[in-house]
C-alpha cells in the first residue's frame, strides 16, 4: 500500500521545466519574509500579532525541541487547533522537522480523529485542551491504543510546561540543526472531503503545493499591505491555499484571525485591522450581505471577497459589489489539487455566472460524458483532472484509487461542469455521493454506514435536501424494524463520536426504499420523490 503516489518522470521534468516546482521547502516563503521584513506583521489573533520573525523563530523552537525529544523526521502527526496563531506556526514546525502532520478540523469529534490516528500512526498529537475531547487525558490514551507510536502529546492550554504547547513555542534555544527536506515527498496531509466510509488523506507535496500558493498569490494580487481575514477553518485547503493564509505569508501581508464567519464578529474584525481581503463559503455571504441590508456598515477596507467551496447563487453573486462595496472573485477548488479563480479583470458578468478557471496552463482539464468521451463547449460532464499540483493518489487507499483515476492519471473530482470556449467552469452538479453543507462535506457512505450500526434501522440513505440558508442540508431516509425517534437516532450517531454537522438535519422513516435495476437503493427516486413532499 503506497503513502504517496508521485507524479510520473515525464509530468515531473516538464513541471520543473516550467518553473511550477522549485525544488525548495514549503516553508520557504515565511524564511523569506523573516530575512526580507522581520518586523512586519505576519499574524493577528485576537489582541496578540506576531512579526515574521517570532513565527519563524517560534516554528524553529517547536521544531527544534521536538526533535530533541525524540520525534524524527519522516514521523506523522495528527494536529487538531482552533483558529490560532499557533495553528500556523505549528505547521511551519512541523515542516521543518520533516514531520507530516494533518491538521483536523475543531469541529471533528472521536470518529474523525480515531480514523486519522489508525490511518497515520503518529508519533505526535498536537490538541488543545479547550476542546471537548481533550479537557482531560482520556481521549489521548485511547488513541494510543489505536496507535502505540503516538509517544508525544502537546496540548495548547496545558497547565504543565512539560506538555505545554505555547512553552514548546517560547523555549530559548540556540537556532537547532533540521533535517534536510525532500521537497518532492509529502509535506503534510490534506483532508478530503470525501465519499466513502473512512476519511481519505490526501498526500500534499512541498513542490506541489508551494506551486499552487505561489500562483494564487500572484493570481489574486497579494503584496505586503494584504490583510487576509481567515473566518473559514483554518486547516481548510481553501483559506490554507487559495490563496490563503500560505499564500498571504509567501506575499508578505497579514493573516487575521477570527473563530468563524459570522458578520456580528468579522465586520469588527475588518474595521479595527484594515481587512482587505477575506475568503468566505456562500452561505457566510448571505449572511454578511443580510447584515449590511439590515444596516450594518459595510467595511470600507474590504477591497476583495473570494466565495468557494459551494455553489453560489447568481443572484447574490450580483448583490457583492453593489453591498459590500468590494471586489467579488469566485473559487471552484479542491483539497485534491485544482484550483479555479474568477480574475480581477475577467468582466463582471464572467465573475457573476462561473467559478473561474484553472490557476495554471498544465491544468489539464478534460470534461466528459458518463461513456468516457469529451464534451462539447458547454456541454454539461464530469470533471477530470491532472495537473502541477493535482495529486495522484489517496493515502493507503489503493481501492479506491483504482475508481478515482483513470489509466492516464486524471482524477475524477465527481463534480459536474460546464466548460466554455475559454476555459471558464461552471459547476453545476455532482455525481459523487456527498452532501455539502454550506462549504461543509458529508461522505452519504460514512454516516449511512453509522445509522446502520444502531440494532433498529434495516436501511439507511442520506441525501440533500435543498435549504435556503446552506444551500443544502443532510436528509437521513430509513426503514427501521420498529418506530424510532429522530432523537434517538442523533444520539447513537453523537455516541459513536461523530462531528456534529454530520448529523442529519432531518430524518424520515419510509416503509420500503426504491431500488435501481441493479438493486441499490435509488437515490435519485429518494431526492425527487420523497424530499419534494416533505
Ligand atoms: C460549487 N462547488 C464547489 C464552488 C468547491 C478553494 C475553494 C474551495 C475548496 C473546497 C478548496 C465550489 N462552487 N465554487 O479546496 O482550495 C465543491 C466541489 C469540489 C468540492 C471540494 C479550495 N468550490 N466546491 O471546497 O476539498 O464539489 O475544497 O469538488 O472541501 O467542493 O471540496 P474541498
Amino acid at each position: 500500500m503506497t503513502d504517496f503516489t508521485p507524479w510520473p518522470e515525464n509530468l515531473a521534468q516538464l513541471y520543473r521545466q516550467k518553473g511550477y516546482w522549485i525544488d525548495k521547502p514549503l516553508t520557504h516563503g515565511l524564511r523569506d519574509r523573516a530575512a526580507l521584513s522581520p518586523d512586519s506583521t505576519a499574524i493577528i489573533c485576537g489582541n496578540r500579532a506576531f512579526t515574521y520573525a517570532e513565527v519563524d523563530r517560534m516554528s524553529d523552537a517547536l521544531a527544534g525541541r521536538l526533535l530533541a525529544k525524540g520525534v524524527k523526521p519522516g514521523d506523522h502527526a495528527v494536529v487538531q487547533l482552533p483558529n490560532c496563531a499557533e495553528f500556523y506556526i505549528t505547521f511551519f514546525a512541523l515542516l521543518k522537522a520533516g514531520v507530516m502532520p494533518v491538521n483536523a478540523l475543531f469541529n471533528h469529534r472521536a470518529l474523525e480523529l480515531r480514523s486519522y490516528v489508525e490511518q497515520l500512526q503518529p508519533t505526535l498529537l498536537i490538541a488543545a485542551r479547550t476542546h471537548p475531547l481533550f479537557k482531560d487525558d482520556a481521549f489521548a490514551s485511547e488513541l494510543r491504543d489505536i496507535a502505540p507510536t503516538l509517544a508525544q502529546v502537546i496540548y495548547l492550554g496545558d497547565g504543565d510546561p512539560d506538555q505545554d504547547l505555547t512553552a514548546w513555542l517560547t523555549a530559548t534555544q540556540d537556532a537547532p540543526s533540521l533535517p534536510e527536506c525532500d521537497p518532492a515527498g509529502v509535506a503534510f496531509y490534506q483532508l478530503s472531503g470525501g465519499s466513502t466510509g473512512t476519511p481519505k488523506l490526501i498526500p500534499r507535496t512541498h513542490n506541489d503545493y508551494d506551486y499552487s500558493i505561489r500562483a494564487s498569490a500572484e493570481i489574486c494580487a497579494l503584496t505586503p499591505q494584504t490583510r487576509f481575514l481567515c473566518a473559514l477553518p483554518a486547516p481548510h485547503n481553501y483559506v490554507m491555499s487559495s490563496p490563503g493564509a500560505l499564500g498571504v505569508f509567501y506575499a508578505g501581508g497579514t493573516v487575521v484571525m477570527a473563530d468563524n464567519p459570522d458578520p456580528n464578529l468579522c465586520f469588527g474584525i475588518i474595521e479595527q485591522h484594515g481587512v482587505t481581503m477575506a475568503a468566505l463559503v456562500p452561505s457566510a455571504v448571505g449572511l454578511w450581505l443580510e447584515a449590511v441590508r439590515e444596516g450594518t456598515p459595510a467595511s470600507k477596507s474590504l477591497e476583495v471577497l473570494q466565495v468557494g467551496g459551494a455553489s453560489f447563487a447568481e443572484a447574490l453573486a450580483r448583490q457583492v459589489p453593489a453591498l459590500l462595496g468590494c471586489q467579488l472573485q469566485q473559487v471552484f477548488g479542491m483539497a485534491e489539487g485544482l484550483v479555479n479563480y474568477t480574475r480581477f479583470d475577467d468582466p463582471e458578468e464572467r465573475i457573476f455566472t462561473t467559478q473561474g478557471r484553472p490557476i495554471s496552463e498544465d491544468d489539464e482539464v478534460r470534461v466528459r460524458n458518463a461513456d468516457g468521451y469529451d464534451c462539447a463547449v458547454g456541454e454539461p460532464g464530469q470533471l477530470w483532472v491532472r495537473g502541477p499540483y493535482t495529486f495522484r493518489g489517496y493515502f493507503r487507499s489503493p481501492e479506491h484509487n483504482k475508481s478515482a483515476f483513470d489509466a492516464e492519471g486524471f482524477y475524477f473530482s465527481g463534480d459536474l461542469v460546464q466548460r466554455d470556449a475559454d476555459g471558464y467552469l461552471r459547476v453545476v452538479g455532482r455525481v459523487k455521493d456527498q452532501i455539502n453543507r454550506g462549504g461543509e462535506k458529508i461522505a452519504a457512505e460514512e454516516v449511512e454506514g453509522l445509522l446502520l450500526r444502531h440494532p433498529e434501522v434495516l436501511e439507511a440513505a442520506l441525501v440533500a435536501q435543498p435549504d435556503d440558508r446552506l444551500g443544502e442540508r443532510g436528509c437521513a431516509i430509513l426503514v427501521t424494524r420498529n418506530p424510532l425517534r429522530p432523537v434517538e437516532l442523533r444520539r447513537h450517531l453523537m455516541g459513536l463520536g461523530i462531528a456534529e454537522y454530520k448529523l442529519p438535519d432531518k430524518f424520515i422513516f419510509v416503509e420500503t426504499m426504491p431500488l435501481t435495476a441493479v438493486g441499490k437503493i435509488n437515490k435519485r427516486v429518494l431526492r425527487n420523490t420523497i424530499l419534494e413532499t416533505q
